[in-house]
């Protein structure tokens, strides 16, 4: 039992079944002893913090799924048009906090926890992350439906439930090595198996072709796709939304009794362990794309399963006596692509009309192209998807075909209607021969097939229409738009800093700027008041102290919540360059041992955090992961300015760090490359919770900057239309760096973060100009307007009353970027779906 702990003795009575939807502390509190008692998942009676996170879970899940089944019934009786987001990624993070946020019941948990002996926030902690993703794009997905949900719309979510999602990030004194994320180790209980839904996906084989001349593809390995449903509830709303994650297993004739019988265990399970690769794990490349089959495969197998339960829904509302009018399908589905990765939805949807459905190219195409919309969301050559047509052929022989057939036409089309393009059809086309293995380009093959085209941020798309996309655009003015990326309010500043959200509400008078995020433009008026900034100070300071014991606990180095919070978090890449950030560190560890003491009195304090995970085998971001920890030990030992200055690496950043540390921050650092970096969502995120930004005109920081007014962001750095010239310029040795710049280099080569060897980082900034070599990124050439801006934030932190108001701005400026704004735009804007909302 647990006598003495002062927790829940469950085993004393039998709990009745509490009326699951009450709302009262007490009857909640019954009800979560009744499934602790009653959907049991470990030695009974036993009642810690594990034990009551999966029962409060089990209790909340109760409440979603009455509203859940009422919503899937009523999209089905009113058969709206509905919205589909495919996507490989979803960054969910933890479930719980924001489900009994977005059923407003927060309060009424946390009492009945308290009846229990238990504290809230302490089992919230037991949920592990659901890290199905890499970063901003698979966390946009995740903001999407939760924005989809809130504002009624019939949108569903598609992707894959990967074993592993991704990897977990261990720190030691070599740097960063990786561990499986074993997410479902003891299970979800977010998750409901579908039994009954379930589609074959095949991979392999031929084509047949019959008499009549129609085809049809024969595969040759088969698996099956099982649905796992995850619900997800609006905000203060009955609608409540289905995330459909695909599992991957063989059939049950697979598995060869024979050979079981024979002793040969291994081959008799062959096919289950090749089923059950597809789903195995996420691939953690952020922005890089590697071109592997089993990839190839995963893709695929999304796109497909997808398809035909989204055909089968369609077919199930229309009539079900099977006689379909086609022509209704765009009427009734659209399809928007999260980046290229389902791209195979465009010859997989054409294929499955052609040769099941018996209808001709042109009525498919027509019927395809209405249906299918394509979101990019980056520039880097990298990122751009391009698969072998030898790998394509063998594991997807029909949709080659029908991809030739595609790109054939494409030609002929352009060759008769536009013959000045002729010079340009070599790289508009999908299929590329010159390279030295010919390559299937998905982005060209999205942008010939989908009627809509996006970009993720003004300057992103307005890059996208003038180069990459540039040629289509000349055919196609009006498919190209732009829809800016946001985030949702709920997770992002309404749970993750209540302390912040209830001075939101007292001065606004109302609470519904959580729904309506324009609301915030109203606290401007107050940016003065001295009493607001009395709350917001202390508001923030206790998000500082919440941070600053994270810290300790993670990390075991103490930081002082009275220094500037100098936060950089996000994957490690070259172009984000988190090395700009460190060169910059170095330098004012470098002047701040030079002073005197006196002189030290002067300086800012500062706290710098930089956290985010490195792809395995990208060696020079784990050179940077290594110098931000061997420059954290030197500077946090050394007693001489360790007041003045420390560097600390966050390790393990994913969402649930997001929701510690974004609150907790002062200063945040988006200093990509301009041109480089898509959109950035998490400069949203920083601002919206008063923290002020220091960056380039890059991505939504141009509009970040816009809102918030010129005064309240420290930008430095060239502007992206001077980046070519630059780096031309670089290449000719016209080049004069800064001497602070070889300061900081020439410190680290001196020796004094320990005997790593850091050339190899170094050189990427020397030496000829190439990707990735001579300073491609351009840290030399920002450096100085980069350390001339840190100078302005410190002389803006030592005035407590000017940091806060441009503090408050910073909130109040953050209207724009919310999901929700965003989701209302794709919803008028290219999907022409309007709210159902479950009476
Ligand atoms: C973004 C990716 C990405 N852009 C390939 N591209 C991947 C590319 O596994 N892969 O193969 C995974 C992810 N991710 C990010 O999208 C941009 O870099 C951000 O700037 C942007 O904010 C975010 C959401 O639009």
């Amino acid at each position: 039992g647990n006598s003495g702990t002062g927790r829940a003795d469950v085993s004393a009575t039998i709990p009745a079944i509490a009326q699951p939807l009450s709302e009262e502390p007490t009857e909640i509190a019954s009800n979560i002893k009744y499934h602790a008692h009653f959907s049991p998942h470990f030695t009974p009676f036993k009642f810690e913090p594990e034990q009551a996170y999966y029962a409060t879970a089990d209790s909340v899940r109760d409440r979603l799924i009455k509203q859940w089944n009422d919503t899937y019934l009523h999209y089905d009786k009113v058969n709206p048009k509905q919205t589909y987001y495919l996507s490989m990624e979803y960054l969910q993070g933890r479930t719980l906090t924001n489900a009994i946020g977005n059923l407003d019941i927060h309060n009424a948990y946390a009492d009945a926890l308290k009846k229990l002996g238990h504290e809230l926030e302490e089992v919230v902690e037991q949920e592990k992350d659901a890290a199905l993703g890499n970063g901003g794009l698979g966390r946009l997905a995740s903001c999407f439906l939760d924005s989809m949900a809130t504002l009624n719309l019939p949108a569903w979510g598609y992707g894959l439930r990967y074993k592993y999602g991704l990897f977990k990030q261990i720190i030691t004194k070599v740097g960063q090595e990786e561990g499986p994320e074993d997410w479902l180790e003891k299970f979800s209980p977010w998750e409901v198996v579908r039994h009954d839904v379930i589609f074959p996906v095949s991979f392999f084989g031929h084509v047949e072709v019959h008499p009549s001349g129609s085809r049809k593809w024969v595969g040759g390995e088969v698996v099956q796709a099982v649905a796992y449903d995850v619900p997800i509830p609006g905000y203060r709303t009955k609608n409540t939304n289905s995330l459909r994650l695909w599992e991957a297993k063989a059939s049950s004739e697979d598995f060869n009794l024979f050979l079981f019988n024979d002793g040969q265990y291994e081959s008799a399970a062959q096919l289950h362990s090749r089923a059950q690769q597809i789903c195995a794990v996420l691939y953690p490349g952020d922005a890089t794309e590697n071109g592997k089959l089993l990839r190839l495969k995963q893709q695929f197998f999304l796109c497909s399963a997808s398809l035909q339960d989204i055909i089968a829904r369609f077919k199930e509302r229309e009539d079900g006596t099977g006689a379909q009018p086609w022509s209704e399908f765009p009427k009734k589905v659209a399809i928007q692509l999260n980046d290229t990765h389902p791209t195979l939805t465009i010859p997989e949807l054409m294929r499955l009309l052609m040769d099941d459905e018996g209808i001709g190219w042109d009525d498919a195409w027509n019927i395809t192209t209405r249906t299918v919309a394509y979101t990019n969301h980056t520039v880097l050559p990298e990122a751009l998807e391009k698969w072998s047509q030898e790998v394509m052929w063998k594991l997807l022989p029909r949709h080659m075909e029908i991809i030739e057939e595609i790109d054939k036409r494409f030609v002929a089309t352009i060759m008769s209607e536009r013959p000045d393009l002729e010079n340009k059809m070599p790289s508009m086309r999908i299929l590329d021969h010159n390279t030295p293995k010919p390559v299937v380009r998905m982005a060209n093959l999205c942008v010939v097939s989908s009627h809509t085209v996006n970009g993720v941020a003004q300057l992103h798309s307005d890059i996208l229409k003038a180069e990459l996309f540039a040629d289509y655009v000349s055919v196609w003015p009006t498919k190209f738009q732009n829809k800016t990326n946001g985030i949702t309010p709920r997770r992002w500043i309404r749970f993750c800093s209540p302390e912040l959200s209830h001075i939101i509400t007292k001065w606004l008078k109302t609470d519904q700027w959580v729904t309506n995020l324009e609301l915030l433009a109203n606290l401007r008026e107050f940016a003065d008041n001295t009493e607001l900034h009395g709350e917001w100070e202390s508001a923030k300071m206790a998000n500082k102290q919440r941070l600053a014991q994270y810290i300790l606990r993670v990390t075991g180095v103490s930081i002082n919540p009275n220094t500037l919070f100098d936060i950089q978090v996000k994957r490690i890449h070259e172009y984000k360059r988190q090395l700009l950030n460190v060169l910059g560190v170095i330098y004012r560890y470098k002047k701040l041992k030079e002073m005197s003491p006196q002189e030290r009195k002067n300086t800012t304090p500062r706290t710098v955090m930089i956290g985010g995970k490195a792809f395995a085998t990208y060696t020079n971001a784990k050179r940077i992961v290594k110098l931000v920890i061997d420059v954290g030990d030197v500077v946090n030992s050394d007693p001489d300015v360790n007041n003045y200055l420390k560097v600390v690496f966050v390790p393990n950043y994913n969402v649930s760090v997001a929701e510690m540390v974004i609150p907790g921050s002062e200063l945040s650092q988006h200093i990509s490359t301009a041109g480089m970096e898509a959109s950035g969502t998490s400069n949203m995120k920083f601002a919206l919770n008063g923290c002020l930004i220091i960056g380039t005109l890059d991505g939504a920081n141009v509009e970040i900057r816009e809102e918030i007014g010129d005064d309240n962001f420290f930008l430095f750095g060239a502007t992206a239309d001077k980046v070519p010239q630059l780096r031309k310029e670089r290449e000719n040795g016209l080049f004069k760096p800064d001497p602070r710049f070889e300061e900081a280099k020439q410190f680290i080569r001196s020796g004094a973060f320990g005997t790593y060897d850091y050339n190899p980082l170094l050189e990427s900034l020397e030496g000829n100009m190439g990707y990735g070599r001579g300073d491609y990124f351009l840290v030399g050439h920002d450096f100085p307007s980069y350390m001339d801006a840190q100078e302005r934030v410190d002389e803006a932190y030592k005035d407590r009353k000017r940091w806060i108001k441009m503090s408050i701005l910073s909130t109040s400026g953050s209207c724009k970027f919310s999901s929700d704004r965003t989701i209302s735009q794709y919803a008028k804007e290219i999907w022409s779906i309007v709210e159902c909302r479950v009476p």
